[in-house]
């Protein structure tokens, strides 16, 4: 297939409920759409860096200027056969791997289109549904979360992650755990702690968490393996696996002992997969992260999670959680057994609402060779 044309979209969506992490509060999801055009097919691919570098040190506008100035004049005019072949033209820009992932993901449905297959048959998916959890951030109160964590048991999440950060961490993971002492429960920290605070993190070990989400430095690898030593509660990297290779670092000094794989992360779907066969060689278990997306990347959190080595729940919740009213569709519905169901139709499986798109769209460029 030859890449003839690229479009840029940037679009807001406002979120149905405001979103508070360790690094600050999201009431308005702004992200980019990219749709890579063959001669009569077109693959989507979505960004999912922040508007600010809270996260990582990607934003909408790094993201906006890498992919305009630097990935998308590289990738036009290219002929793909294998989707794995084209983080290989993206090789001479570093880091950018929201940006790299966003281009490199929208190829991914493209192939799988040109193929007529799903893009879980073209990853060789296995499953049919995928486990899935719901991400509850940082509330004004803890009545105010024990409102949201009831509405979300009540709706059928069976796992919750919880977000955390210094004096928002034990008496508010103890309150949910009295409430559900069943609860599969787990705690975000977003890189909030330093190796001064072992004491309160080693309290936390009482809640019988699954795990223990990046506690320390973003880019940190080394104080975790130290931390790990000190904690019975697994810790799971999100923020410091930026490649394969830090994954394998991670895995070689005991970092963690789970890795949660976002795609937008590690700079796309040929990087998750080659970290999802690592650390199943290493017995660790891997889970998808989410990054508040719309239907289009949502769709390929879901399609990666049917890997065998996916084998804690997800942050991928239904639709209905994050956007009244999606760029793509149909809506991801939560199962009765805290489930989403994994896209039939060919590529990622959803088709974008042009109407709802040119409604929420705030900026636009088309490149073509
Ligand atoms: O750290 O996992 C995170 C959202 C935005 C940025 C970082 C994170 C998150 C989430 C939400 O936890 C996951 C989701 O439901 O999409
Ligand atoms: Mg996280």
């Amino acid at each position: 297939m030859h890449i003839k044309r690229v479009e840029l979209y940037q679009i807001e969506l406002p979120l149905v409920h405001p979103f508070e992490t360790s690094f600050g509060r999201e009431s308005t999801r702004t992200c980019i759409l990219v749709a890579v055009h063959t001669d009569d097919l077109i693959g989507w691919g979505e960004c999912v860096a922040m508007s600010g570098p809270w996260y990582s040190s990607e934003t909408v506008e790094t993201a906006w200027h890498v992919l305009s100035d630097f990935l998308v004049p590289l990738a036009l005019g290219q002929t793909v056969d294998e989707p794995t072949d084209v983080s290989g033209w993206f090789a001479r820009v570093r880091g950018h791997q929201m940006a790299r992932a966003a281009l490199e993901n929208a190829i991914w449905d493209l192939a799988a289109q040109v193929r007529g297959v799903s893009l879980t048959q073209l990853l060789g998916g296995t499953r049919t549904e995928v486990p899935v959890g719901v991400s509850i951030g940082i509330e004004p109160t803890v009545d105010a979360l024990m409102n949201i964590v009831t509405q979300y048991v009540d709706e059928g999440y069976q796992r919750v992650k919880l977000k955390i950060k210094p004096a928002w961490d034990v008496a508010v993971v103890r309150a949910v755990r009295e409430r559900w002492p069943d609860l599969l429960l787990q705690v975000d920290a977003n890189s909030a702690y330093t190796l001064d605070d072992v004491a309160i993190l080693r309290e936390l070990d009482q809640f019988g968490l699954l795990l223990i989400e990046q506690p320390l430095h973003h880019d940190d690898i080394v104080d975790h393996a130290t931390l790990q030593t000190q904690l019975q509660t697994p810790i799971c990297l999100d923020e410091s696996i930026h490649s394969p290779d830090h994954a394998r670092w991670a895995l070689e000094i005991g970092a963690c002992r789970i890795i949660n794989i976002k795609v937008g992360r590690v700079g796309g779907l040929s990087a998750a997969l080659q970290i999802h066969d690592l650390c199943a060689a290493h017995q660790v278990p891997v889970w998808c992260g989410g990054m508040l997306e719309t239907n289009i990347g949502r769709a390929v959190n879901v399609v990666l999670a049917t890997l065998p080595n996916f084998i804690l729940p997800g942050d991928i919740s239904a639709s209905a959680r994050y956007y009244q009213q999606d760029v793509a569709e149909p809506d991801f519905v939560l199962s009765a057994n805290s489930t989403v169901a994994v896209p039939q139709g060919t590529g990622i499986g959803v088709t974008v609402d042009r109407e709802r798109l040119a409604a929420v769209q705030t900026r636009y460029v088309s490149f073509s060779k």
